[in-house]
């Protein structure tokens, strides 16, 4: 096989003083992400969720496989069907299924089996995580690392609708699978997580907790 590699272009060289205030201001901009359950209709250029997606998948993946496939949703009758399908599972997970301590740990952000922002919010964004390749003959061919893999894009995807201006929920109930069918996906792919994207609503209220500081979470050596 052989191997072809190119110069790296486009890299940003950053003075060491620019780095320091750009690292600095991108932090307090990260700080303004809050993770939303209340949305406002109002519409999104599709456009901007194009370009979220397109940025996430430039995320570093296993083997350059890029397991992943985002379904965007806007259609209001899907939206309905995926809320019904999600507060199904709810339910169950808030009535009995989910272990006492999972539920008390849950308390202080105020979630339960009502989940009116899958149809409130202008898109749904789900993510499928491409747990194996299917070819043209229908063999398996291995992927790798696709958790992580779609878990980094997941990331990028945030931050990147964050960078937009717009607000987003990780939200999985759990287990998932109706999703595939609503959504037309193959078995080859599991639902990852579903990102509901939007603008939060007017007097938008979220949790008051807070991070944990730096010291409790990383190590210098
Ligand atoms: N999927 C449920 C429960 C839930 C679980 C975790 I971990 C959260 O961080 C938030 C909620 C729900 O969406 O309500």
């Amino acid at each position: 096989m052989s191997e072809k590699f190119i110069p790296l272009n486009n890299f940003p060289h950053f003075g060491r003083d620019a780095m320091v205030k750009r690292s600095g201001e991108f932090l307090e901009f990260m700080k303004s992400r809050r993770t939303v359950r209340e949305y406002s209709g109002n519409e999104v250029p599709l456009s901007v969720i194009k370009n979220a997606i397109t940025a996430a998948a430039l995320a570093p993946n296993g083997a350059n496989l890029q397991p992943w496939h985002f379904v965007i949703v806007k259609n209001p009758d899907i939206k309905k069907l995926i809320r019904e399908g999600a507060e199904k599972e709810e339910r169950e997970f808030y009535n009995g299924k989910a272990p006492e301590e999972w539920i008390n740990t849950l308390q202080p952000l105020g979630t339960d089996e009502h989940k009116p922002f899958l149809e409130k919010a202008p898109y749904l964004i789900v993510i499928f995580e491409e747990r194996f390749r299917l070819d043209a003959n229908g063999d398996k061919h291995k992927n790798y690392y696709t958790k992580e893999s779609v878990g980094i894009a997941t990331g990028f995807l945030i931050t990147a609708l964050h960078h937009a201006g717009l607000a987003t929920l990780t939200h999985t109930p759990s287990p998932m699978d109706f999703l595939n069918k609503i959504l037309k996906r193959p078995q080859n792919e599991k639902p990852y997580l579903i990102l509901v994207t939007g603008y939060p609503a007017e007097n938008c209220e979220v949790p008051a907790i807070s991070k944990k500081e730096f010291d409790q979470i990383a190590t210098i050596f």
